[in-house]
């Protein structure tokens, strides 16, 4: 899935549509090719060919960025640029990101390896980034105007520090933040402990599956495909690495396996993050691992916005498990929010009269807003239903931030992909 594209036509198509300098194609020479992606599949996680082992991550509905060493330094090359996205089968957006994708790529080192990352700009603006949760010098910390100057359009800048602190940290730009936030221009950072690093051992175990991802949110009108930028709070895309369900991957595991998933937020509100069937507790933050004399079960951890929770729990439960954001409108699609509650109103000698001057209208909410999910209303086009997806047993009613856990006891080790449906043993579903 990954492509190697030719940057320097990229970098001339730039210059075109910002007359910003070009590239230097000489400075160019030396970076490492970016890489770029082009589906918003979860793509299996990226071994390490170089550098020291670890376990790698699965981003999902996302990727990890492969690297090159350079005489002991792991070099990256971000590329920030306009992207089109799709946010689920149906609906395509027109985003910022890194590398042909919004969010950007996962970022995955070990404790203490040294790190340079090449930022190019092609955007029509100047940007930079700022690596969330760091410690490391403070002009190296892409706040622009502050530590440095900002990258102006058809520039590259070079970031490089050591990675000391194991852990789940993020990326984004700290310039015109509002707009490039709002556009999808983000990632997520996984620093894995040293092996040799004895004071986090136990604190941070050995996983079988480790999945992370960011809580993202769009506000884009239905027919449209741009992001409205000014949006404070009320968005209608409700985003896991700038997807909604259906088209967020589920989670795959074996059961008995431990599972470790971080989950970042980078929108403009906190998320309840919730999982069925199991407890799990939170042992990290973006802060460093949590102590165990301070950790207790949950089903449900609350994301503030600029937070990572990263939470683990053995799947010793088979089945499909929803796992959710708990705040209901986050579970929808694209919807208003302004409309009257219905529910016990008849309206039926109402009805009778609009239809003789509307003849298609259509009654709705009398009964709860259930009829939405199966409304075959004409939707404009690029536009999602604002409840869909459908399970073994129908409709599932939702949109957003959803998805399931998939634990089975013969799915292989190590093996992310999706089994299918759940099969539940006789006498084991609830029954009329
Ligand atoms: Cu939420």
């Amino acid at each position: 899935m990954l492509s190697r594209r030719n940057f320097f036509q990229g970098a001339g198509a730039l210059t075109a549509a910002v007359s910003a300098s070009a590239v230097s194609r000489v400075a160019m020479a030396g970076l490492p090719e970016p890489v770029l992606q082009g589906a918003a599949d979860s793509a299996p996680p990226l071994q390490p060919s170089t550098g020291r082992p670890y376990r790698p991550v699965l981003t999902l509905n996302g990727w990890t960025l492969p690297w090159r060493m350079n005489q002991g330094v792991k070099e990256f090359h971000l590329v920030a640029e306009p992207v089109l996205r799709e946010l689920a089968p149906g609906m395509k957006a027109h985003l910022w990101g890194y590398n042909g994708q919004s969010p950007g790529p996962t970022i995955e080192v070990v404790e203490g390896d040294r790190v340079r990352i090449f930022v190019s700009n092609k955007l029509p603006e100047h940007t930079s980034i700022h690596w969330h949760g760091q410690r490391l010098p403070n002009g190296m910390d892409g706040v622009s105007g502050l530590t440095q100057k900002s990258i102006q359009p058809g520039k590259t800048f070079v970031y490089e520090f050591v990675a000391r602190r194991p852990g789940s940290f993020m990326y984004h730009p700290h310039a015109d933040e509002m707009t490039q936030m709002a556009m999808g221009m983000m990632g997520l950072w996984v620093t894995h402990p040293a092996p040799a690093a004895k004071k986090q051992q136990g604190l941070i175990e050995p996983v079988d599956r480790d999945f992370c991802f960011l809580l993202n949110a769009f506000d884009i009108e239905p027919g449209a495909a741009t992001p409205k930028i000014m949006t404070m709070l009320d968005f209608n895309l409700w985003c896991w690495n700038s997807r909604v369900f259906p088209g967020i991957d589920t989670l795959n595991v074996r059961k008995g396996d431990r599972v470790r998933i971080r989950v970042g937020n980078l929108t403009m509100t906190n998320h309840p993050i919730h999982l069925h069937g199991h407890e799990f507790t939170v042992t990290g933050t973006d802060g460093g691992p949590v102590p165990k004399t301070a950790r207790w079960p949950e089903v449900t951890t609350d994301v503030a916005v600029g937070q990572m929770r990263q939470i683990e729990f053995i799947a010793d439960e088979e089945g499909d498990w929803a796992f959710h954001c708990h705040k209901s409108h986050h579970t929808m699609n694209a919807m208003g929010h302004g409309l009257p509650t219905m529910i016990g109103v008849d309206h039926s000698q109402l009805a009778r009269q609009i239809t003789r001057l509307v003849p298609d209208y259509m009654v709705m909410g009398e009964r709860g807003m259930a009829d939405m999910a199966e409304m075959t209303m004409p939707l404009p086009d690029n536009t999602l239903p604002m409840m869909s997806g459908d399970g073994p047993f129908g409709g599932v009613e939702m949109g957003g931030m959803f998805s399931v856990l998939k634990v089975r006891k013969d799915q292989k080790a190590g093996d992310y992909s999706d089994p299918g449906w759940y099969r539940h043993p006789p006498g084991e579903v609830a029954f009329e």
